[in-house]
């Protein structure tokens, strides 16, 4: 450990690297100076199994934080370490470090005093609305092809519905039996999803710079309760704003768990959805009125896509997904059906609360 630390730039006078459980899919080190009061850094393996163009990866980690950086110099932020990340090159200027295992690392600045949340309440979902708006806001005027995709077309639906049916076509794991309700679910509701894709094809719907994973965990807190910086930018690349805004509902605003075996539990939580619209409209004041009228299509697509990939999973044999018992991506496709189809009954609600705050 004590040689890959010695790759990055920083000071020598460093303790021992202690883990932290932070994240499912990098590991995770804090790196602390031996005199307190000193920059402690973080430091972590990254998964390149999950993400396979490290490079790419870590120059768009670069872009969008130098990005955010310039922003909040030229507003005279003083806490700007706090605000946003910044990587710490290794010694000959690279931005990960590959070790002779064939592990790549990467090193931050770590922000201290931070802390992060797994559930919302209507206020913190206000407070996250707002950080991702402007988030998004902030890296509005950067090209969306200033980005490559870390995951290539990693929230594509038409792309993921393919995967589906190679799925179906090949059914590896013997699962098909019995499921033939949850693929006409899916199939009726195929060419209507499609609708982003098919928009951005004919120029009427852009593209920007996403975060791609908008869960409130992603997000750190200062000791007051309020969002100081977005984390976790591996998946940070091009896409559609409405889909941002669609992850972090589905997974806020459902009263129900994203796996719960209890199909009665989930419903649309509106006191969230309505908190983090009024945030998020506040911030994000570079939509277009076509972006606005999508943001309840956004919720939908992402609990359909989110469906699909689960269910592709469960018929491929559970290769991606960590599952906790054998039916596990099973129950997890209906949850998100079940919500995709509360969604749709709260389409009219959703749209009266958007159409009140714009
Ligand atoms: C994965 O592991 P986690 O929760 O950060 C997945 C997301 C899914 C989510 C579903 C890289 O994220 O896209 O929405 O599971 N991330 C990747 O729970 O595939
Ligand atoms: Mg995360």
């Amino acid at each position: 450990m004590k040689s890959i630390i010695a790759q990055f730039a920083i000071p020598n006078a460093i303790q021992e690297p202690q883990p932290l459980k932070v994240g499912f899919i990098n590991d995770s080190y804090i790196v602390r100076a031996q005199v307190s009061g000193e920059t402690s850094y973080f430091l972590q393996r990254i998964n390149h199994h999950i993400f396979q163009n490290v490079e790419g990866l870590q120059r768009n980690i670069q872009v969008v934080t130098d990005h955010i950086r310039t922003k909040l110099q030229a507003q005279g932020i003083e806490d700007i370490d706090r605000r946003v990340l910044r990587l710490i090159p290794t010694r000959d200027g690279q931005l990960y470090y590959r070790s002779d295992e064939g592990d790549y690392w990467r090193m931050y600045v770590l922000i201290e005093n931070a802390t992060s949340q797994e559930r919302v309440t209507p206020q913190s979902a206000y407070l996250a609305g707002e950080a991702f708006g402007q988030f998004q806001c902030q890296l509005s005027d950067l090209p969306f092809d200033a980005l490559c995709e870390s995951i290539p077309n990693f929230h594509n639906i038409e792309f993921r519905l393919h995967q589906l049916d190679e799925a179906i076509a090949d059914n590896k794991a013997h699962r098909l039996d019995q499921c033939q309700t949850i693929i006409d679910r899916i199939n009726s509701r195929r060419e209507a999803m499609c609708l982003v894709e098919q928009l951005f094809r004919e120029g009427k719907l852009p593209k920007h710079i996403n975060h791609c994973d908008t869960k409130v965990n992603n997000m750190l807190f200062d000791p007051e309760g309020k969002p100081m910086c977005i984390v976790d930018l591996d998946t940070v690349m091009p896409g559609f704003v409405c889909s941002d805004f669609g992850d972090f509902m589905r997974t806020a605003a459902n009263t129900g768990a994203e796996d719960d075996p209890n199909l009665d539990h989930i419903h649309v939580d509106m006191a969230i959805f309505e908190a983090y619209t009024r945030g998020y409209l506040k911030t994000a004041t570079f939509l277009t009125d076509l972006e606005k009228e999508l943001l309840p299509f956004g919720c939908r697509l992402l609990s359909y896509m989110q469906a699909v990939r689960f269910f592709t999973d469960y018929l491929n044999g559970d290769t991606y997904y960590k599952i906790q018992y054998p039916e596990h991506n099973l129950v997890r496709t209906e949850a998100q059906l079940r919500l995709l189809e509360e969604q749709e009954k709260a389409e009219n609600d959703m749209k009266a609360v958007i159409a009140g705050l714009v």
